[in-house]
């Protein structure tokens, strides 16, 4: 029987290119985010694939709507063998005392609450099966902290505190944590940050080779490829150009 792996956020970015790889290597794939259009036009690519694919939309922050959808499951999708905490997000670069409050609880709600509601719903049936690997992704902002970073880089920094928890809690049930720190990726993080501003976010990526989505999707295949007995705790990947969450090499 084919593997299946859950993905949450795939309707762009490193959850999209994801979703592909896991697809391109047989696993069957349930794919998430809240925009249903896109959910269905990548479900038609996935299936190109020859994979089976499940569409579920929702709001990772809508605590009911994630034990709606995951705990209703149809039989044939119940046993995830892969689940990757990808949905998120930055809301704003600005200082503490200039802060959105609206573009923090969005942050927390979604990076922090919404990776835990996930997993809650998940975990108990790879914990009964005493199968699972898990795979938050974290991010730089989550090893240090950057001007203007402060509440995303806090959420992030949860995750990584998360992701040691889990580990510690799913270490008796055989169960694998990963967590994947990427840095600078062009996909919509930027003009999500930006409220939609999409010459700001183009800036981000100027003057350097960033890393792309499939970079990362590659990173999360190899980690849920190694041997049963191998488990990638952390991995932190850069572009070249790019030594800390804020030193760029630019041309
Ligand atoms: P994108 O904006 O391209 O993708 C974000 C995905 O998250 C979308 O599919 C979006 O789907 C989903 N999402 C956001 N909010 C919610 C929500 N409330 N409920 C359900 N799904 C949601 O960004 P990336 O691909 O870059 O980001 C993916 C992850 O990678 C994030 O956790 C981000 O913090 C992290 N990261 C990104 C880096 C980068 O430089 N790009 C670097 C380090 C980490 P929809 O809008 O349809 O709900
Ligand atoms: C996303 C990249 O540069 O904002 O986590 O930390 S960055």
């Amino acid at each position: 029987m084919s593997k299946i792996a859950l993905v949450t956020g795939a309707t762009s970015g490193i959850g999209e290119a994801t979703a592909m790889i896991f697809a391109e290597n047989g696993i069957d794939i349930i794919i998430t985010g809240r925009r249903a259009e896109r959910l269905n036009i990548l479900k038609n690519k996935l299936q190109d694939k020859n994979v089976r694919v499940l569409t579920l939309c929702f709001d990772v922050r809508d605590e009911g709507e994630v034990k709606d959808a995951l705990g209703n499951l149809p039989k044939d999708w119940e046993e995830i063998d892969y689940l990757v905490n990808n949905a998120g997000l930055a809301a704003g670069l600005s200082s503490v005392q200039d802060g959105d409050t609206d573009d923090w609880n969005r942050m927390i709600d979604t990076n922090v609450k919404g990776l835990l509601y996930v997993t809650r719903a998940v975990s108990p049936g790879m914990v009964e099966r005493k199968k699972g690997h898990i795979i938050n992704i974290g991010s730089i902002a989550g090893k240090e902290v950057y001007p203007n970073g402060n509440v995303y880089c806090a959420t992030k920094h949860a995750v990584d505190a998360i992701t040691k928890g889990m580990r510690i809690d799913m270490l008796p049930h055989n169960i694998k944590v990963t967590q994947i720190c990427p840095g600078a990726v062009e996909t919509e993080f930027s003009i999500v940050r930006f409220h939609g501003d999409d010459v700001r976010a183009s800036k981000v990526y100027e003057g350097f080779d960033n890393l792309v989505a499939k970079d990362i999707a590659d990173c999360i295949w190899f980690v849920v490829s190694r041997a049963s007995h191998v488990n990638i705790n952390d991995m932190v990947v850069m572009p070249t150009a790019q030594a800390s969450g804020s030193i760029f090499h630019k041309k």
